[in-house]
């Protein structure tokens, strides 16, 4: 059966924005799970990442677990990550405070000391491009083994996964769809900031997206340092967002991913967090809310709420003083850190050409403002 199912590789596509594309075909495979139609699989340069969806797939809430940040056993000075005697190693600081730019470094071979150090770098910069990677060469199993030392794998609830691999969460858009100009129909801008799944009790830290395919020149992905913004705010008006908690909803994903004929594995949470969250390894202080997944600050009323919010996202999206854009290669893995950073796709090439990542998700520690109080509290709680 091949039916046009528009919707759900928009739905892979993007975790955040639901576009409307009537070229993409699905059909159902022997075990009743959706794939992609015709061609996709020949073409594709690894045709074990694309998408499928299983429609009977269901998972039980997620439950708490222990988190250490590997960040925090690293060594600050990175001898086995950026190792003097690399002779092919180059670093680059894409801005002078945020990004950077890695070669000559194979992720998929760090040693754990490594990826210690890998952790403690991308918190340090927020996000890190590594160049020619070969960890989508790697069967699925070990590019996961490698993710899970940074925290458990997240299953993301509404996306398309590779057969077997729910917890690889997969960007797709393929060659023949018409998002490009769909899109563009009903919006004047594909930007929509956001940091990954915030709605979990234990969102994702460290993250990686590792481009399969893409196109020759677009497709960027934008990243914006809620560090930086932090900073940025007087001291005043930092006080007046400490202390505050805000609820991020997973309900319109999953509604929207239902309304739409994709799937919901997982039954939608909603969770209050922190507005201002400390990063466990540089103690950074970061404003941790985003306009997809928060919906408002406990305890305000409406109006009050969403004049905050909405100063805050209005100039974290304007500042292009504090954001880096991160282009893609073939072979590119991306790496940032969810806690500090806030990213968008960029949909900007009507080629037609076929863009395809995958995104390994560890899920790190329940964000908290202020480590110091925590541990005072969690003490007094034991005496
Ligand atoms: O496609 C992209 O550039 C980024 C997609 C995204 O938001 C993600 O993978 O978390
Ligand atoms: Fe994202």
């Amino acid at each position: 059966m091949s039916n046009s199912f528009a919707t759900i590789q928009s739905i892979a596509a993007s975790t955040f924005r639901s576009t409307r594309d009537n070229s993409t075909t699905v059909e159902k495979d022997e075990n009743g799970r959706l794939v992609l139609a015709g061609d996709a699989f020949e073409e594709a340069s690894y045709p074990k990442y694309l998408p499928t969806w299983d429609t009977t797939e269901h998972y039980e809430p997620l439950t708490l677990f222990e988190f250490v940040d590997p960040g925090t056993r690293a060594d600050p000075a990175f001898p086995n990550l950026l190792s003097n005697d690399n002779e092919s190693l180059k670093v680059k600081r894409l801005t002078p405070r945020f990004g950077s730019e890695v070669r000559g470094v194979q992720l998929s071979q760090l040693s754990d000391a490594g990826k210690d150090e890998l952790a403690l770098l991308v918190a340090q910069r927020g996000v890190v491009v590594f160049r020619d990677q070969d960890l989508a060469d790697l069967p699925v199993e070990d590019a996961l083994k490698f993710s899970s030392h940074f925290g458990r794998n997240h299953i993301h609830p509404t996306s398309g996964a590779p057969k077997g691999f729910p917890e690889v969460h997969l960007v797709y858009r393929s060659k023949n769809d018409s998002v490009y100009d769909s899109f563009f129909q009903e919006h004047i801008s594909s930007i929509a900031w956001h940091s990954d799944v915030t709605y979990e009790l234990q969102p994702p830290g460290t993250t990686f997206l590792g481009m399969l395919d893409g196109p020759e020149t677009g497709g960027d992905t934008i990243f914006a340092d809620s560090v930086e913004a932090y900073n940025r705010l007087s001291p005043k008006f930092r006080e007046i967002l400490s202390g505050l908690e805000v609820l991020h909803s997973g309900v319109a994903q999953a509604q929207s991913s239902r309304a739409q004929g994709g799937i919901v594995r997982r039954d939608p949470v909603e969770t209050f967090h922190p507005l201002i969250r400390q990063h466990p390894v540089t103690k950074q202080k970061a404003i941790y809310v985003n306009p997809q997944f928060s919906r408002y600050i406990k305890g305000l009323k409406r109006e009050e709420s969403d004049a905050i919010l909405n100063f805050i996202y209005d100039f974290i999206s304007k500042s292009a003083d504090i954001q880096v854009r991160a282009s893609w290669e073939p072979k590119t893995v991306v790496v940032w850190d969810n806690r500090r950073t806030l990213h968008s796709a960029l949909l900007d090439w009507a080629s037609g050409e076929r863009r395809h990542a995958f995104r390994l998700t560890p899920q790190a520690e329940r964000p908290t403002e202020d480590w110091d109080e925590a541990k005072k509290n969690a003490k007094e709680e034991i005496n």
